[in-house]
């Protein structure tokens, strides 16, 4: 593969960018931080998204040097957020292999430390599939981070087989519902079964003291139906594409 060969050089070479896409409290329409979502500017197929390289680069491993590279700049760009008095919390996509690799936790503290940015002003996103069966010792750096104050989202929920007795063991703080229950809240009224879903699962979160994030809202009537079930944040084009990190200051600008 073409794409594979070029990965480490891509790197170096700094033909990767990171954009930003807010997450809005659902109450009073906030913005709460944004997530970091990595790009690639491809010398001759110009911007890939993730789903073009991040598969790739989990397989050959170059995963762990970008991964750290992306909590890097995320965790920089918090830190200039804050300096700009916006105190928005950052959040990170963490694949399998970095959960894996026994650096996590020293890399992750040092990049923090590095930047001065205070852990809870950080949210790791790991898949739901990704923990399915993890034992304990598995979860172990999990928990370390989220004991130093790191949030820890399980992120696509619900499209995966966990059950749900076994979220009372991860060490998460947040739930992210995937998109395809916000679809089922796009006619008024809203899907019933999808209602009945999201109401079992926001009763649940709250319940194990879980705060519910929500994808792909794409529509005001989505994001009504979604705030009225009781979910926290939204993410999604109803609010903001993903785009370049300064774009944050005027969105919470036009809130105030
Ligand atoms: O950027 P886009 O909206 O196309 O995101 C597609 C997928 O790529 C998402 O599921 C997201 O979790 C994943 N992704 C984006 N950035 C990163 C990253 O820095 N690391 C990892 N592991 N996955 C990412
Ligand atoms: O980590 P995750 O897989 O959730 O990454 C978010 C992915 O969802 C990215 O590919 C992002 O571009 C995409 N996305 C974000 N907001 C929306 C939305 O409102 N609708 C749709 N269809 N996709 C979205
Ligand atoms: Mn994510
Ligand atoms: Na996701």
């Amino acid at each position: 593969h073409g794409l594979t060969t070029r990965l480490p050089a891509a790197l170096d070479n700094g033909e990767f960018f990171i954009e930003y896409q807010p997450l809005v409290r659902l109450d009073d329409g906030t913005v709460r931080g944004a997530e970091a979502l990595v790009r690639w500017l491809h010398p001759v197929h110009g911007v890939l998204g993730p789903d073009r390289f991040i598969p790739l680069a989990e397989s050959t491993g170059l995963i762990v040097p970008l991964g750290r590279w992306v909590l890097e700049q995320a965790v920089r760009q918090a830190r200039a957020w804050h300096a700009a008095d916006h105190p928005f919390r950052v959040n990170v996509n963490l694949s399998p292999s970095q959960l894996r690799h026994p650096a996590l936790v020293a890399d992750t503290v040092a990049v923090l430390a590095g930047a001065g940015l205070d852990p809870s002003a950080l949210c790791l996103e790991v898949t739901e599939n990704a923990l399915i069966g993890a034992d304990e010792a598995e979860l172990r750096p999990l928990r370390q981070l989220a004991d130093l104050g790191v949030d820890i989202a399980l992120d696509d929920f619900g499209t995966g087989y966990s059950n749900l007795s076994y979220l009372r063991r991860l060490p998460v703080s947040t739930l992210k519902l995937d998109r395809s229950f916000t679809r089922g809240m796009q006619c008024a009224p809203a899907d019933p079964v999808d209602v009945k879903i999201v109401e079992g699962i926001v009763s649940l979160a709250h319940t194990l003291d879980l705060s519910v994030t929500v994808e792909g809202v794409e529509t005001g009537t989505q994001a009504d139906h979604l705030r009225l079930l009781g979910c926290d944040t939204a993410q999604g084009w109803y609010y903001a594409r993903p785009g370049p990190p300064d774009r944050l200051h005027a969105l919470s600008l036009a809130d105030a």
